[in-house]
């Protein structure tokens, strides 16, 4: 029987290229992103290799999450496979200078938001005595970089909650994992820089930058050892990379 997994930040870059493998894989998938647009254009062209449903909520809507979650069809209910991916950068300025609003939205959105998710995926997953969860942190959860402040905070409790939750879900057999990416070619650089695409494309200039599906081809990897194999943390660079500061440019 094919399993089922989850994956918020479907409707772009990592979340989307993983979706694409995992349904091309067998995976029945549940897309959750805020465009609705972009899900039922997703569920569209991955309904040709499998089972989809879609989700539109806001991950910092605590309510809007548990409802969207527990209103899941049969089908769909059982979660075997949680990706928690969403999330951005808002902003890439000094603390002196920090916006709040960015802040507010940075731990709303990849802390608050993934713990909200995960508690109304936990419980039937402990149920069960099976699940994986896959958290999504980043190179800036391992590193801090210049006025990368609230995004790295943000990202360095991600590490905390994953080791966490390895920690407390462990009486329960239920993997749980991190990869933490360097630079990324996504969406990521426009919503941190507000839609200011120039200034986004200069970050991936001059060097290959890791493309989503790269990131998809590893979360693949990770779902699919056998269930005694837990990949913990994983940190995946592109090969110009060294840390977040040190970058190889043409
Ligand atoms: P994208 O901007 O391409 O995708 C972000 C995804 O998150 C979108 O699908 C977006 O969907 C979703 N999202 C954002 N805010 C919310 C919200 N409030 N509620 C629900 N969904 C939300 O970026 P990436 O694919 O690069 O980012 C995915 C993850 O990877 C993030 O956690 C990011 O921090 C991490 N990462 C990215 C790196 C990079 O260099 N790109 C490197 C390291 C980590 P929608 O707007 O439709 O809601
Ligand atoms: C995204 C990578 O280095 O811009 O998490 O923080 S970085």
């Amino acid at each position: 029987m094919s399993k089922t997994a989850l994956v918020t930040g479907a409707t772009s870059g990592i979340g989307k290229a993983t979706a694409q493998i995992l349904a091309k894989n067998n995976y029945k998938i549940i897309l959750c992103g805020r465009r609705e647009d972009r899900l039922i254009a997703l569920a569209k062209e991955l309904s040709e290799f499998t089972e989809i449903h879609t989700l539109s909520f806001d991950v910092r809507d605590k309510k809007a999450v548990f409802e969207s979650i527990n209103s899941l069809p049969e089908a769909f209910s059982k979660i075997d496979v949680l990706i928690n991916n969403a999330g951005n950068a808002h902003g890439l300025d000094s603390i002196q200078n920090g916006n709040l609003e960015d802040w507010d939205a940075m731990i709303d959105i990849n802390v608050k938001g993934l713990l909200y998710v995960s508690k109304a995926i936990i419980p039937q997953m402990i149920e069960r005595k099976a699940g994986h969860i896959i958290n999504i942190g980043s190179i800036a959860g391992k590193e801090v970089y210049l006025n990368g402040n609230v995004y790295c905070a943000s990202k360095h409790a991600v590490d905390a909650l994953n080791q966490a939750m390895r920690m407390d879900l462990n009486p329960f057999g239920i993997r749980v994992g991190a990869i933490h990416p360097g630079a990324v070619e996504t969406e990521f650089s426009e919503v941190r820089f507000k839609g200011d695409t120039d200034r986004a494309a200069n970050v991936y200039k001059g060097f290959k930058a890791l493309q989503p599906e790269d990131i998809a081809d590893i979360i693949h990897f990770v779902v699919s050892r056998p269930y005694h194999v837990n990949i913990a943390d994983l940190i995946v660079f592109p090969t110009a990379q060294a840390s977040p500061s040190i970058l190889k440019r043409d």
